[in-house]
């Protein structure tokens, strides 16, 4: 007899749950379906356990996220947009911000953990908010939040409360922006909720469908999966070096005092050459525990040769095995004023601009930006 079952879906990622093929997403042995209502795939069940990931995602396509974003649109629902204090220029996608133009935005600057504490939580909203005029964006109110830290999320619910007006609510960023992450700390604060957790890891495409829950009778919150971290070194990189370059803990801003024709090297993924200038103090924000060198510009092919072939520096990956795997760009800095210039998802170096001449050399496809300072 034909028979239709419902369809179950993962709480943690929002797949289609199957018992038929270990080796596909969604996959639960048949006795976990049978005994449980509610029940996790393996893979997220392995995720939120130990921590590993068993079947690698790739990040979802921009296009299936720019349909839910349609979706959005054609309801006029509330968005908040998700935007990674550490990676804000691969999270802040001018694709997504020229959808998203006309409606209503809760802007979240996420992970102020990452930043020192000294910084002022205005002084981030400022650039946030710069940011956002730059794009034409207008944020109803941005918040600093730091799911992980418990912090601001009572202010998120406040701003929601104020907002919605019974509509729905899209949360939407980056992959890896920490959308499922901020969803768990507001469900867990606010919802009294016994339901299981979204899953979160530090690698994309962790969130594979839309997830809803619940606001009221008649509306919903959906966390989405994002949309793809195409120019973030994140992108290219095995996952044990992702685990070096994305920082879990206060970055411990670096500074070096560099004269002119001298270099700095992060790990074994990116060069800074000092080409011409006054000697200058650069502060360098990389997770902890990128390895930071110093070299001589004469020297420095030589030097960064020896630490990657000879795996003497933390990280190496295998995208990057010769200084030829770099591509250079050169930066002329025509003010005065302090600048960053950043590797996107690797870091950023903050300094006084003042007429120097910089090279970076970075993994190809890679972003390197200038901006005004973050911090
Ligand atoms: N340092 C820090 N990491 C966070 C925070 N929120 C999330 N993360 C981490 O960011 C990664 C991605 O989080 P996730 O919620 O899965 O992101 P999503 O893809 O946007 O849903 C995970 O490794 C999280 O632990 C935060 O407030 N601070
Ligand atoms: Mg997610």
């Amino acid at each position: 007899m034909t028979e239709i079952r419902k369809i179950r879906r993962c709480p943690g990622c929002g797949i289609i749950l199957q018992s038929l093929d270990e080796t596909l997403p969604g996959y639960v042995p048949e006795k976990h379906l049978e005994r449980h209502e509610v029940v996790l795939c393996q893979r997220c069940f392995k995720l939120q356990h130990y921590g590993e990931d068993i079947a690698p995602h790739e990040p979802r396509v921009n296009e299936e996220f720019l349909t839910i974003v349609e979706q959005a649109r054609r309801e006029n629902a509330l968005i908040i947009y998700v935007l990674d204090l550490f990676s804000f220029d691969s999270s802040f996608s001018p694709e997504v911000n020229e959808k998203i133009k006309n409606l209503d935005i809760i802007g979240v600057a996420n992970k102020r953990d990452l930043f020192p504490k000294s910084v002022k939580d205005d002084k981030i909203r400022e650039y946030v908010k710069r940011r956002a005029e730059e794009a034409g964006l207008v944020f109803d109110s941005i918040v600093i939040a730091s799911p992980l830290k418990k912090y601001n999320i009572d202010e998120l619910k406040l701003h929601l409360e104020q907002r919605r007006q019974g509509r729905n609510v899209y949360v939407i960023g980056a992959t890896s922006s920490g959308k499922s992450s901020l969803v768990n700390a507001y469900m867990k604060q606010f919802m009294n909720t016994t339901t299981m957790m979204i899953t979160t890891s530090p690698f994309p495409g962790t969130t594979l469908r839309v997830i809803e829950i619940p606001l009221d009778e008649s509306s919903r919150l959906f966390d989405t999966p994002g949309y793809a971290l195409d120019t973030s070194i994140i992108s290219q990189v095995e996952r044990d070096v992702i685990r070096q370059i994305v920082p879990r803990t206060e970055i411990k801003p670096r500074t070096f005092q560099l004269a002119a024709k001298q270099s700095i090297i992060f790990g074994g993924l990116a060069r800074f050459d000092f080409m011409k200038g006054k000697t200058t103090g650069f502060t360098c924000y990389f997770s902890n525990m990128v390895e930071i060198k110093r070299s001589a510009l004469v020297n420095a092919d030589k030097t960064f040769e020896n630490l990657v072939t000879k795996n003497k520096v933390r990280p190496t990956s295998k995208i990057v095995k010769s200084v030829t795997d770099l591509e250079a760009f050169e930066v002329a800095i025509a003010d005065k004023g302090r600048l960053d210039i950043g590797i996107v998802g690797l870091g950023w170096i903050n300094f006084a601009g003042n007429k120097q001449t910089i090279r970076v050399l970075a993994p190809k496809g890679v972003l390197v930006y200038v901006q005004a300072p973050k911090i």
